[in-house]
């Protein structure tokens, strides 16, 4: 059966196409520096916005027209898998992601939820056989079911620990099963209220017991996929232990986990913590624990997790600036956890979306890879920092000063002269490179 009958496949028509199933900007095969756009952006579909998302809000009832939605349990699990597939090939993607829940329900006890899971995932395998989409990372979802009220591996309760403990377990055989590139930990739940009930030295003891074992069982039977924290600061809790990137790796630091992990960073995330996307990819960049990203937008008047697609070029330029500069994302990739408005119901909705958001991301490859072609960025960092090129700047720079020496240098000083930042400047370059990659040059 077709789920999306009227729609064909996804081609790159140019930018004078007027067709809204065409890509504009993202032509897969295109060279750009020294990979092709489909190698550096390495889009992956969100299983849990395109396919089981309804469009409900804490407001209203869901809203999207999805044919697959008058079955229930496993034959809309199965019929789920079907159009799934359908649209991976229809829209050429390389990668998609899932939770444990999103592709087969949850039976009454953990032995029947397994029973589910493993037939699914027979038949996604046979499905991955005849598919070029492959799984870039799935997870465990820890954090809907009322047993996770006080957290996964953060709870107060111990059985919640041994249960979440055997979802990932489980989560982890899926993976090897499957060929997964990583694993992804978000941490839902993992966070709490208030202090005035909550022993947070147990709690975090106890993300790190159970990181531990976590890395122990993936050795144990072999799953050699990527392992990826995904910081959030808020919501569903208060305080979420993963905050943001700089305080994920120093609890990973403090836990001596660095080595096992690196970061899942998502656009909505970094900006609901104050950051900026460009910021947490480069925190994570610049200590080489960058590994993938959950492409998407928040609202700039909203404060919550709208996880819209992204269409914000700017944004995604500086994005892919970060990425190139990392050398791409390695087993990672840009996965659009993305989901249409409640208002945009119609199934053909789900490929403008994506389209659009692969449109952006190709621009923003395009233009970050053209910035450093240019060495745009590289020459204002140069003469900013060019004093600690030569003279008292080297010295620091190579280890070779104390406060004696560097007391001595201010006494001799006459005058100190700074250079203009020249922000305004360096934002208007950004614009013409923005401009010029929109007329094609
Ligand atoms: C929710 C998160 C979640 C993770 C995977 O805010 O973005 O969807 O990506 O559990
Ligand atoms: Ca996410
Ligand atoms: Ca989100």
């Amino acid at each position: 059966m077709a789920y999306f009958q009227e729609i064909g496949s996804i081609k790159y028509e140019g930018l004078q196409s007027t067709n809204p199933f065409a890509f504009k900007f993202y032509n897969p095969e295109e060279k750009i520096g020294d990979k092709t756009a489909e190698e550096h952006l390495r889009f992956a579909v969100a299983y849990w916005h395109t396919f089981t998302g309804d469009g409900s809000d804490p407001f209203g009832a869901g809203t999207m027209e999805r044919s697959w939605n008058r079955l229930k349990g496993m034959d809309l699990a199965k019929a789920r898998l079907e159009a799934a597939f359908e649209f991976f090939e229809k829209l050429n993607v390389p990668y998609f992601c899932f939770h444990d829940v999103d592709i087969a329900p949850e039976g009454s006890n953990l032995r029947e939820t397994n029973k589910n899971l493993d037939t699914i995932v027979g038949l996604m395998k046979d499905y991955m056989k005849d598919s070029e989409t492959k799984l870039l990372w799935n997870t465990a979802n820890n954090f809907t079911h009322p047993r996770f009220i006080h957290g996964a591996a953060s709870s107060s309760n111990a059985d919640v620990f041994a249960y979440a403990a055997a979802k990932i377990k489980k989560g982890l055989e899926i993976g090897k099963e499957l060929g997964a590139e990583n694993y992804v930990f978000w941490g839902g739940r993992e966070g709490y209220e208030t202090l005035l009930n909550t022993d947070m030295k147990l709690e975090l003891d106890n993300l790190g017991r159970f990181f531990h074992m976590a890395v122990d069982y993936a050795k144990e039977i072999g799953f050699d996929g990527q392992f990826l924290i995904e910081p959030k600061p808020k919501e569903p809790t208060t305080h979420q232990y993963d905050f943001d990137v700089a305080s994920g790796y120093a609890f990973l630091q403090n836990y001596d986990l660095q080595d096992h992990f690196k970061f899942n960073i998502e656009a909505n995330h970094a900006t609901l913590a104050g950051h900026s996307f460009e910021h947490e990819l480069h925190y994570a960049r610049i200590h080489n624990m960058l590994g993938s990203v959950d492409a998407n937008q928040g609202h700039p008047l909203l404060g919550w997790d709208t996880d819209e697609f992204p269409t914000d070029l700017y944004s995604a330029t500086l994005a892919m600036y970060e990425i190139i500069k990392n050398g791409g994302l390695g087993r990672g990739g840009l996965n659009f956890d993305a989901k249409v408005r409640r208002g945009s119901f119609k199934p053909e909705d789900l490929f403008h979306a994506h389209i659009a958001g692969m449109d952006s991301f190709a621009i923003g490859l395009k233009v970050a890879q053209k910035l450093i072609d240019d060495n745009v960025l590289k020459n204002v960092l140069e003469d900013r920092y060019s004093s600690y090129t030569e003279g008292i700047g080297l010295d620091i720079v190579q280890g070779k000063t104390d406060f004696h020496k560097l007391e001595e240098h201010a006494l001799g000083l006459t005058e100190i002269t700074n250079k203009s930042g020249r922000l305004e400047n360096i934002k208007a370059i950004l614009n013409q490179y923005l401009l010029k990659a929109y007329a094609g040059e």
